[in-house]
């Protein structure tokens, strides 16, 4: 395969994370590409146009901070932002930094050769066109290759379906619509009480029941904006020192157990009130720690309960397997309360399953739900979906997807032995969704950025994991999970929801603070665990 055009870097994915490597490695004189399956910038909230669709961490956390005058121009309007919003500020970062004429949009790379002999990737797009790069980089995202369960008669559906994740621009009607949802993850939660406010109808098949936080949006005063850019340094840096990278104050006590019942509870009521994903952070030994959670887990419980009018519906949706915090958590706005509306229904699909998809609407074990609209809110192949979708193949040919087939080692998230000169941003095996994903893709584009400069200024054109260190650094993902409730169940979080794929844990769970201090060791220390030659 011969190349049409050479490219110092090809970044895969104009998201957060891509914009942000273009612009870091363009920054550094090097030629860079970046193709972009979707017509626009923005990766996920491209995508998640699903009507509710909004960031569970704040606006001032889920931002970049490489750029103070960006900070300072920018006006976010709400504490969590829509979509509509975080659509509009990538594109006014890819305005700001001059990066669109280097985006191929609408283009999506399907296969990746490394060319052992000249150390450069061979890269093949849907478009047809095959281009060459020294290094290549993957900004492809932990959460963007849709996931959609097979079910039976899927297709012979006769009303419109949609993944939330593949939501029309145009938007869906659903006015005096009958809608069935399936999935009650953060998108479900999101999607269901807005369908709600239209819809004639809507019939939510949940499978597991999970708990939820509540948001406690609210839109920013101008004081506030203000207190916010003030801050922006002090706040910047905090957030390198925590475990989450997030703004929230660290807890009160670290244990739930060291206080009296009394003192406990005005600490959860005090948490709940602000709300959010800083209430799993209420005491630090949640996770760790099995009587603790059994305490916040029974507080939540009842929190939700208060919600719920039907006292049959607060339990088929607190009829909940698991601790808290062993999944994903959930943000909701106004969720529990759609329960409360006549023409919301829970199906608990759980009990009885969904059996197949029908051209008037879906059957379960029990029984039948006429529908003229179908949403599917049932989530991604998350961590590495997106990387074994592209079809990479590394040292003597071997696929990505074979090295991965029992599980997906990295070294430090950053590079796979046998895939030279292939970095990832928030990678399996990185805190990546464990924790603030803004600060952790900055964090891994300047830590990718710094080594190319290093590479260039030695004249080292290639970059591989020592398989030992690679190792090793599996083993330490496994020992973190191991004592943690996190991914103690089925969830995406474990790879659970696709079939066939290995389970566990992918993420870094020793907390981002450490992980930075981890990567810039190893980077101080000429690149330890990492092979760098000519
Ligand atoms: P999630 O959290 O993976 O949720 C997917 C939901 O879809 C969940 O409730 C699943 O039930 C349900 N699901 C999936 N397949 C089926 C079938 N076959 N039958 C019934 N129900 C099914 O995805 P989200 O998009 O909500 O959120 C992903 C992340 O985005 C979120 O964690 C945040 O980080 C942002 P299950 O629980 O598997 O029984």
């Amino acid at each position: 395969m011969s190349a049409d055009r050479d490219f110092d870097v090809v970044v895969i994915g104009a998201g957060a994370a891509g914009l942000y490597a273009l612009h870091r490695i363009r920054g550094l004189g090097l030629s860079v590409r970046v193709f972009e399956q979707g017509g626009g910038v923005g990766g996920t909230w491209y995508w998640n146009r699903y009507p509710g669709a909004r960031c569970d961490v704040e606006s001032w956390d889920y931002c970049y901070s490489f750029s103070e005058e960006l900070e300072q121009e920018w006006d976010w309007s709400e504490r969590y932002p829509t979509q509509a919003e975080l659509e509009r500020y990538f594109n006014h970062v890819a305005d700001r930094f001059d990066l669109r004429r280097d985006i191929e949009f609408d283009t999506r790379v399907e296969q990746a050769r490394f060319d052992e002999s000249r150390n450069r990737w061979i890269v093949r797009t849907s478009t047809g066109a095959t281009v060459s790069a020294r290094y290549l980089v993957s900004a492809a995202g932990c959460l963007s290759e849709v996931h959609k369960p097979r079910i039976t008669g899927a297709d012979t559906f006769a009303g419109e379906q949609h993944h939330t994740a593949r939501w029309p621009a145009a938007g869906v009607e659903v006015t005096n619509k009958r809608v069935g949802v399936i999935g009650t993850g953060s998108s479900g939660v999101q999607v269901i009480p807005q369908l709600a406010k239209r819809a004639e109808h809507v019939f939510v098949f949940q499978r597991t029941a999970q708990y939820a936080v509540p948001a406690h949006n609210r839109p920013l005063d101008d004081e506030t904006r203000n207190e916010l850019k003030r801050s922006f340094r002090q706040r910047q840096a905090f957030k390198r020192t925590t475990r989450m990278g997030m703004s929230n104050p660290p807890p009160a006590v670290s244990s739930a157990l060291e206080v009296d019942e009394a003192t406990r509870t005005d600490i959860l009521e005090a948490s709940w009130r602000r709300g959010g994903l800083a209430f799993p952070g209420t005491f630090d030994d949640i996770s760790t720690n099995a009587e603790s959670n059994r305490y916040v887990a029974r507080f939540v419980r009842d929190k939700i309960r208060a919600r719920i009018e039907a006292p049959e519906v607060a339990d088929a949706l607190l009829d909940i397997d698991h601790a808290f915090g062993a999944r994903r958590p959930i943000v909701d706005i106004d969720y529990f309360e759609a329960y409360n509306r006549d023409h919301v229904t829970l199906v608990d699909v759980g009990a009885a399953p969904i059996t197949e998809v029908t051209p008037r609407g879906l059957r379960t074990t029990e029984g039948r739900y006429d529908l003229d609209v179908l949403v599917y809110a049932t989530g991604f192949d998350g961590m590495t979906g997106a990387l074994l979708s592209m079809g990479i193949r590394g040292v003597g040919g071997l696929a990505l997807r074979d090295k991965w087939a029992d599980w997906p080692s990295t070294y430090m998230g950053l590079v796979a032995s046998g895939f030279p000169n292939l970095f990832m941003i928030t990678g399996p095996g990185s805190p990546a969704v464990f924790s603030n994903v803004m600060l952790s893709i900055e964090q891994h584009v300047e830590w990718i950025a710094d080594c190319l400069a290093h590479m260039v200024k030695h004249g080292l054109n290639r970059i591989d994991a020592n398989p030992e260190a690679e190792a090793q650094w599996t083993r330490r993902i496994h020992e973190l999970a191991a004592r943690s409730v996190v991914g103690k169940t089925n969830s995406w979080w474990t790879g659970a929801n696709i079939e066939g794929k290995p389970r566990g844990v992918t993420m870094y769970l020793g907390g981002a603070h450490n992980y930075r201090a981890a990567c810039d060791e190893i980077a101080a220390d000429g690149y330890r665990g990492f092979v760098l030659s000519r």
